[in-house]
C-alpha cells in the first residue's frame, strides 16, 4: 500500500528536515501508517501555553491507545498520505499525479465522532458561520479563497461539491454529487483559543473547527483568521504534518499566525512533491502545458517533483522568431525541523532548498522531438539559459523543455522566455558586412 519513498537517502532527509519529524522505527509499522488517517492533527491559537499543549497532546495519546496507533505526536509519512483515491479520479494516484479534490461542507447536525478527546457533536458550523457572516452566500467564498489558492500552487484542482448527505464524519469517502473528498464541518472542542481545529490526513482529509471559539469572529483582512485556519487544515488533508521551528515563515507551523497569508515556501514545496506543479502531467510535447502565442512571461511556481519529471511548455512563434529562455531554481536556506513529542518544535537546521536539482534546459523544434538548443552549463542552484535561438523552421509550436537530476526530491523554479522578430528584417543589403556589396548597391 505504502509507496517506497524512504528507500532514497536524499528523500529520507528531505521529508526529515523539511516537513515533519519521523519516528525511525515507525516507517515499517502498519499501524503507523494508518495513523495517518485516523489520528487527525491539531491545531492551536498561537500563545496557546506550554503546559496546555502538552496536556492535550497526553489526552489525545491515551484515547489513541484505543485505535493502536504507534504515535500521534508523530503524524509519520508526509509525503506517503497524499490522496491515493479521490471521487473524480479513483484510484491508483500516487507521487507527483495531479489530483481532483472535492470539497463540501456537511449539514449541520451531522455526526461527528471525537477526534482529540472532545465528545461526540452533531456538526453546528453552518449556523456559527451565519451568525459570524450572514448567511452562506458571504461565508462560502472565504473557503473557495483558500482552495483557489492551494491549486494556484500545485497540481491538485479543487472542485466544490455543493451536495452532502450528512453521512457520519469522518472517512465517509467522496462520491461526485453526493459528498465531497474533503468535508468540512464543525463542533465543541475546547472553547476560546487553545485547539482551533483538527483534520485527518488523506484519503479521508476532513475537517472539524472549534465551534463556537471566538477566535473566529475577527473576520479582518478578509478573515485572514478563518482563511489561515482552513488552509493550514487542509495542509494537514493534503497529508502534511507539522513543520518546525516556530518563526512564523510556514503555514504548517503548529501554531496559527496571521503573519503571512496562505501557503508559504516549505508549504509550496511539500505539496509540489506529493502532487506536482499546476501544470502536471507535461512531460512530453504531445501533453505539454501550452504557453501560446507569447511574446514574453514569466510562469512561476513550477517544479520538478521527482527523478523522471520534465517539464514541456509549448509556445506557438510566427516566422523568423528568436527565443530568449530562462530557468531559475527557487529556494533559499532556512531552518526546519520536526515537531517534538510533547508537541513543542525542535530548533531545526539549515535546509538549503535551492540546491536540490541540477537544472537542464533544451529547445525542440516544432516536430517535438528535433533539438534546436541546450544548455546545462549550470550547476546545482544555478540558473540556465539560451538567447538567441533562431526558430527556423517558420511559424508553428516550439517546445521548452526543462529537467532535473537524478534527485529523488522536488525543486521550485521559474520559466521566463521571450520571443522577438528575427533580427534580419530586411533583405536590401544594408544587413550585409560585405562593403563592396554595399557600395555596389549604393551606386
Ligand atoms: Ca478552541
Ligand atoms: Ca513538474
Ligand atoms: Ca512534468
Ligand atoms: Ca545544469
Ligand atoms: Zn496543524
Amino acid at each position: 500500500m505504502r509507496r517506497p519513498l524512504l528507500q532514497q537517502p536524499l528523500e529520507f532527509l528531505l521529508i526529515l528536515i523539511i516537513v515533519i519529524g519521523l519516528s525511525p522505527a515507525a516507517d515499517a509499522s502498519e499501524d503507523a501508517a494508518r495513523a495517518d488517517i485516523t489520528a487527525p492533527a491539531v491545531c492551536f491559537a498561537s500563545g496557546t501555553p506550554a503546559e496546555v499543549v502538552e496536556q492535550a497532546y497526553e489526552r489525545f495519546a491515551s484515547s489513541y491507545e484505543s485505535h493502536s496507533l504507534a504515535s500521534l505526536m508523530l503524524p509519520n509519512y508526509v509525503l506517503n498520505s497524499r490522496w491515493t483515491s479521490t471521487a473524480t479520479d479513483g484510484g491508483g494516484l500516487g507521487q507527483g499525479d495531479p489530483t481532483t479534490i472535492t470539497w463540501s461542507v456537511v449539514p449541520d447536525g451531522t455526526s461527528i465522532s471525537s477526534g482529540v478527546g472532545e465528545p461526540p457533536a452533531g456538526s453546528s458550523l453552518r449556523s456559527f458561520l451565519d451568525s459570524i457572516y450572514g448567511d452562506e452566500a458571504t461565508w462560502l467564498p472565504v473557503f473557495q479563497q483558500v482552495f483557489d489558492r492551494w491549486g494556484e500552487l500545485m497540481g491538485v484542482t479543487y472542485v466544490y461539491e455543493p451536495n452532502d448527505d450528512g453521512s457520519a464524519l469522518p472517512g465517509a469517502g467522496g462520491i461526485v454529487g453526493v459528498r465531497g473528498d474533503v468535508r468540512l464541518s464543525g463542533h465543541p472542542i475546547d472553547g476560546n483559543y487553545g485547539i482551533l481545529a483538527y483534520n485527518y490526513y488523506p484519503n479521508w482529509g476532513d475537517m472539524v473547527i472549534d465551534v463556537p471559539d471566538s477566535f473566529y469572529t475577527n473576520i479582518s483582512s478578509n478573515s485572514l483568521r478563518l482563511r489561515n485556519v482552513v488552509a493550514h487544515e487542509h495542509g494537514h488533508g493534503l497529508g502534511l504534518g507539522h513543520s518546525c521551528p516556530l518563526n512564523q515563515t510556514k503555514l504548517m507551523e503548529p501554531y496559527l499566525t496571521t503573519a503571512f497569508d496562505g501557503p508559504q515556501h516549505d508549504d509550496i514545496l511539500a505539496t509540489n512533491r506529493a502532487y506536482g506543479d499546476r501544470f502536471e502531467h507535461d512531460d512530453t510535447p504531445a501533453t505539454s502545458a501550452e504557453l501560446g502565442a507569447v511574446s514574453s512571461t514569466t510562469v512561476d511556481t513550477l517544479s520538478i517533483d521527482d527523478n523522471a519529471d520534465t517539464d514541456v511548455f509549448g509556445l506557438i512563434a510566427g516566422d523568423g522568431a528568436v527565443l530568449d529562455v530562462t530557468v531559475t531554481p527557487i529556494g533559499t536556506t532556512y531552518l526546519a525541523g520536526p515537531q517534538n513529542g510533547d508537541g513543542s518544535c525542535s530548533a531545526g537546521t539549515p535546509f538549503d532548498s535551492l540546491r536540490i536539482h541540477d537544472l537542464a534546459l533544451r529547445v525542440l523544434d516544432v516536430d517535438g522531438t528535433t533539438e534546436i538548443a541546450s544548455a546545462d552549463l549550470g550547476g546545482l542552484g544555478d540558473p540556465e539559459d539560451l538567447t538567441g535561438v533562431d526558430l527556423a523552421s517558420g511559424a508553428g509550436e516550439y517546445y521548452v523543455e526543462i529537467t532535473g537530476d537524478a534527485t529523488n526530491s522536488a525543486q521550485l523554479l521559474e520559466l521566463s522566455l521571450s520571443v522577438s522578430a528575427s533580427l534580419e528584417l530586411f533583405s536590401d543589403g544594408f544587413e550585409s558586412g560585405n562593403l563592396s556589396a554595399w557600395s555596389d548597391s549604393s551606386l
